[in-house]
């Protein structure tokens, strides 16, 4: 932790290989035990998982066996002294999750969603985070009249209520994504996570991740994204990261490409005293040129603008701000901001 009581966290697909659809890897695989030590070298304090980062192949082992497994992770943590922000079910990559998961339309592929999530809420208790991540990759379409958008909604709604209904401690953020995998994703933005949250059986278990890409590829601002979530308490998580305009998710280091836009998301989360309701979570990846031995500055860079512009927040004079607001004397608010940023 630092000195503005933040903690951070990233994944282990936040130190890659660099493929992209073109091209092939173009560094090698990390090996986990390198990834936790770069994790602590660089002062973070949280791993973010899959289930399947924790426990492998997870399909194919018996409760038992992915229970030891992620005792074993929980430990191996521990003796880093770090923990685990939350568990993710991987719900992309099965066959059977080929045209979405809790949304197919093959129940047996809903089963699977279903039961693998199940899975994944096992591997978070047992590593000591009742939070779970639902990052919907495939829950939508390529062709509108593929699927019955309004059969949908309500599975996912069943999907989340099974989930309520099988762990009691269990708390579900709900990470929207406009695009990508899929054409149209049926939970785009964070109103569409709230309304789930707010339907949901048991509301005070589910909230969101807002991720910083996800919003700017829904023509939305990331910061206004977060105090939505944060006006109702269910910013529970954050993957904050970087967006050059409406392509691929990209994931570049926060604050990289619009650093106005990264400030206005670090004000929203201090002056709402997020650094003591959830973990910041970066989930940033290095650009497919970065070397292998230098393929970790992007993580470094992403704690440190976080950390400046937490700096740069506190130094405003709030009081001058207060007199701008009220005279609407907003270019010279502009210009505040502005020098603010230029040190
Ligand atoms: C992809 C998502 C992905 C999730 C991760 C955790 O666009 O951002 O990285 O955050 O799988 O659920
Ligand atoms: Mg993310």
């Amino acid at each position: 932790m630092n000195k503005y009581g933040y903690r951070f966290s990233f994944g282990p697909w936040n130190i890659h290989e660099g493929a992209d659809p073109f091209g092939p890897p173009v560094r090698p695989s990390v090996p986990f035990a390198r990834k936790l030590e770069t994790l602590k070298d660089l002062g973070f304090d949280a791993m973010q998982f899959h289930d399947d980062d924790a426990v492998p192949d997870l399909d194919n082992k018996t409760p038992a066996q992915i229970a030891a497994e992620a005792q074993a992770m929980r430990r191996l943590l521990a003796d880093h002294g770090l923990v685990a922000e939350f568990v993710a079910p991987r719900l992309w990559e099965h066959p059977l999750t080929i045209d979405g998961a809790f949304t197919a339309n093959d129940p047996k592929a809903r089963a699977y969603a279903i039961e693998r999530a199940k899975k994944c809420a096992d591997i978070g208790r047992e590593m000591g985070t009742n939070l779970m991540v639902l990052w919907l990759a495939r829950e939508g379409t390529y062709l509108r009249e593929a699927k019955d958008a309004v059969t949908a909604t309500h599975r996912l709604l069943e999907a989340v209520n099974a989930l309520l209904a099988y762990d009691s401690e269990l708390r579900i953020a709900i990470e929207p994504k406009p695009n990508e995998p899929m054409d149209i994703a049926y939970i785009p933005t964070i109103g569409h996570a709230l309304t789930i949250a707010f339907r949901a059986d048991d509301p005070a278990r589910v909230g969101t991740l807002v991720e910083s890409a996800h919003a700017i590829l829904a023509g939305l601002d990331p910061a206004d994204e977060m105090a939505f979530a944060l006006a109702f308490d269910k910013l529970w998580s954050v993957h904050l990261n970087d967006q050059n305009g409406l392509k691929f998710d990209q994931d570049r280091s926060f604050g990289s490409i619009d650093l106005r836009r990264a400030f206005n998301q670090v004000r929203v989360l201090d002056e709402n005293r997020y650094w003591e309701k959830g973990v910041v979570g970066l989930d940033v990846k290095a650009i497919r040129t970065q070397p292998a031995d230098l393929a970790t500055k992007h993580l470094r860079n992403s704690l440190a603008t976080f950390l400046r512009l937490v700096e740069v927040v506190r130094g405003l004079d709030r009081a001058r701000i207060e007199e701008l607001r009220a005279a609407r004397d907003y270019e010279e608010l502009d210009w505040l901001i502005l020098s603010a940023l230029m040190g």
